[in-house]
């Protein structure tokens, strides 16, 4: 490798390692990862899975391909002999805004994991100019900035491919972008990300807004441009139609280039189309194999049998539903397809739960993916079974055999090996490293279960991370934390579902009972990290009361001995990957029945946190794994709370006016001290929305998450006792690889090798 980098430094710059400035060995790192990835051998598997997604939220690349290609250390050495720091070098790289939360995470993992697994699958979206948005904090407040992440010298590679997408009464011509995707040892596929060339990023104003009505101009500059607005909302069918129109047109290139039958296209090819984003693609393949020449009828039959849904949530808001006059307006190519594909519903079932467009002329699109996709999956068991006995009830009376769960993961390659090296390297020198290829195989930790060599090594290790985290933080964010407290972590987007409202409450009943004379053990550091959608306004308000308890903590001299609130600033793939091994504590305290799954859990786990959580999502099956004894479990359950949904009953202000703890906590927000350094009109609106609505519930399980978190805080005492149940945890986390879900949606789903 020294003499292939040494090569390319000495042609592009005619330098040595030595002489060449970090950005100068990004750059020829990035050459050389590009070299070895066209020296690779493609995936060639008798399917092909087009796995077309809205998000990719694939992190820096430059590490987990060193990983991947098994440089990585070779690498290091050679940077380190040359006084280099490898670590410095991926500084350089700019985080690719492409994704949002989990639902992006998770294509960026199966990825990873499909070409690990020697799989031919290709992922398909968009190449947003300035991704999500860019978070900054200004007077306790969240403001948004554009994320610029596209540079002359990155991963994405030009390719002369581009085609025609047309919309009521013009028609762009796109532009085909791809980032080698290499698998872990072997494997090498492509993620497809498409553009248009007359995009002018000058028109973004300040912040994030722009002119949202010139297609030609701001189609692929923003991931979720806000759709709070009628334009924005026409913006986001035409970034999904756009998506799949592309997506189509390269699936049925590639075919005909392959030589085979479009009449058994089903044959070769899967589509899984994640979430409801990109669900337009069932008329689009519909419309573009009848142009092939494919009857209708026929047509419908062959999209129905190559296409495949992920459903990632309940929350009806994110359950799309485009009005056919708006869809009519972007792609009045699709509406008669639509309306053909909504007469065969009825003619299956007059149940109107089912029918894909509804009484308002409102169209499910959820409701499309499943009349005429052939598999529909739930991301975790808890969450696939509400799918099919009470959100999907109907469907699943209709369609039983297309229902399956397949419980979510994560790579081992960036949530251990990349972020946590020495933890990586430890477990091998104890149980060798077939747990990088096999997972399940970390279970052979178990037998150091009362080793207390290794045990203290487990403690040092997570300091390490902790002292890490903290020169981190005081680098970038001139934060100055204790690495000797417990780290408390929530981190994950900002939604009222999610809790971190609750969590909020949880710090100012300690504040309050500190400051009558209450000493925490161990001090303890809560940090938060989240972005709240820019309209989404109670979210913002969340984010507002974070902030002022903040500051308001820190300046009380007696409290701040004790605990410290930290709201990291843009939180995002990179700063997860030092916040996540440096954690004591996960919180994953969802509203039980509402996170799908959650893969930030799976992350804390393998990295030896705890967690303390509801009994929500993929937390039942972490439960299941690691028994009682070894996470924190409190709230109602899932039939509880969807019953208190059915019958109305939940009643937020019986709490608030019931409990002292409870309505001190929540009148602190409106107090005195957080109005003075807060706003007012934010602040109130929090506290009205807690104690009057409170649609997800966080007054519910306040108590007993106040009682759970002060056992847990208690028992980190003990601290072998601790660093056990961090063992058990790494332990059972083998489950949680993306490899074994990858192997599951092929095995059941896609059937790739046969
Ligand atoms: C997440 N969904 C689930 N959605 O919330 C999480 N949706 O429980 C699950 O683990 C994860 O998907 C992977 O399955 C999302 O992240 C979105 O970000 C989103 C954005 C816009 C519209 C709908």
């Amino acid at each position: 490798m020294q003499t292939k980098l040494t090569n390319i430094l000495q042609t592009q710059f005619n330098k040595t390692i030595e002489d060449c400035t970090n950005e100068e060995l990004y750059t020829g790192l990035l050459m050389l990862v590009k070299n070895l990835s066209n020296d690779r051998k493609p995936t060639s598997t008798p399917r092909k899975l087009y796995y077309i997604s809205a998000e990719f939220l694939i992190g820096k690349l430059l590490s987990n391909n060193l990983i991947n290609l098994g440089i990585y250390d070779e690498i290091k050495t050679l940077l380190a002999d040359n006084g280099k720091n490898l670590s410095d070098i991926e500084e350089i790289e700019l985080e690719p805004s492409l994704g949002n939360g989990g639902l992006g995470r998770l294509a960026a993992c199966f990825l990873d994991s499909i070409a690990t697994l020697n799989l031919s699958g290709d992922g398909v979206g968009l190449n947003y100019h300035f991704g999500l948005f860019k978070q900054k904090f200004e007077n306790h407040l969240q403001k948004e900035e554009k994320n610029p992440w596209i540079t002359d010298k990155s991963w994405l590679n030009d390719t002369n491919i581009g085609f025609d997408v047309e919309f009521n009464g013009f028609t762009v011509h796109s532009k085909l972008y791809d980032i080698d995707v290499l698998g872990y040892q072997k494997g090498l596929n492509k993620l497809h990300l498409f553009d248009i060339d007359t995009i002018d990023e000058t028109i973004v104003n300040d912040g994030i807004s722009f002119d949202q009505k010139d297609i030609r101009k701001n189609l692929t500059l923003f991931l979720y441009p806000d759709d709070s607005t009628k334009e924005g909302q026409m913006l986001r069918i035409y970034q999904q139609y756009f998506m799949v129109s592309n997506a189509a047109q390269l699936i049925l290139m590639e075919e005909k280039a392959k030589g085979h039958d479009l009449h058994e296209l089903y044959k070769y090819v899967c589509i899984q189309i994640n979430d409801t984003h990109p669900s337009m693609v069932i008329p689009e393949l519909i419309n573009r194999l009848v142009l092939e020449g494919i009857d209708l009828h026929e047509a419908i039959d062959i999209v129905s049998k190559t296409c495949a849904y992920t459903n990632h949530t309940i929350l009806a808001e994110a359950l799309e539903k485009w009005h056919l006059e708006d869809l009519k307006q972007v792609v009045p190519q699709l509406i008669s397809t639509i309306q053909e594909l909504n007469a065969i519903a009825k003619s299956r079932s007059d149940n109107k739960a089912v029918q894909i467009i509804d009484e308002h002329n409102l169209v499910h699109m959820a409701h499309m993916d499943i009349h005429f996709g052939y598999s529909i999956n739930g991301v975790a068991s808890l969450h696939t079974e509400i799918l099919k006995n009470s959100e999907l009830k109907a469907f699943y009376e209709l369609y039983p055999e297309k229902f399956n769960n397949k419980t979510n993961g994560i790579t081992f390659r960036r949530w251990l090996l990349h972020c946590n090296h020495e933890l990586s390297q430890y477990i091998t020198s104890l149980i060798g490293d077939e747990y990088k290829t096999d997972a399940t195989k970390l279970k052979d930790l178990l037998k150091f279960v009362d080793d207390e060599t290794v045990l203290n090594k487990l403690l040092t290790i997570k300091q390490n991370r902790k002292q890490d985290l903290c020169n981190y933080l005081n680098k970038t964010m001139h934060l100055t934390l204790n690495p000797n407290s417990i780290f408390d972590i929530q981190i994950k987007r900002l939604h009222e579902y999610k809790r971190q409202q609750m969590n909020l409450l949880y710090i100012i009943q300690l504040l309050q009972k500190i400051r009558s004379g209450y000493v925490p053990s161990t001090p303890i550091t809560f940090i938060f990290g989240a972005k709240a959608a820019p309209a989404y306004i109670i979210a913002k308000d969340i984010i507002h009361a974070i902030l002022c308890l903040q500051d308001i903590i820190a300046k009380d001299p007696v409290a701040s001995k004790y605990i410290q609130v930290v709201m990291v600033e843009n939180y995002n793939v990179t700063n997860a990957e030092k916040l996540i091994p440096a954690c004591d504590f996960s919180e994953q305290i969802s509203l039980a029945s509402k996170e799908a799954s959650g893969t930030g859990n799976m992350k804390f786990m393998l990295n030896g946190a705890i967690t303390i959580g509801t009994e929500d999502g993929a937390n039942v099956e972490i439960h299941e794994l690691v028994g009682d004894d070894n996470i924190y479990i409190f709230g109602e359950s899932s039939d509880d709370v969807i019953a208190h949904y059915n019958n109305n009953d939940y009643d937020a202000g019986k709490y608030y006016n019931n409990d002292e703890i409870i309505k001190n906590a929540v009148d602190f927000l409106i107090s005195e001290e957080m109005t003075s350094i807060g706003q007012t009109e934010n602040l109130h609106r929090l506290h009205h929305e807690l104690i009057s609505k409170d649609w997800f519930m966080s007054l519910l399980d306040l108590k007993a998450y106040i009682q759970t978190k002060d056992q847990a805080y208690n028992d980190y005492e003990d601290r072998l006792a601790w660093a056990k149940k961090s063992l058990i945890n790494i332990a059972n986390a083998g489950y949680f690889s993306s490899d074994r879900t990858i192997a599951e949606y092929n095995n059941d789903i896609w059937h790739l090798d046969k």
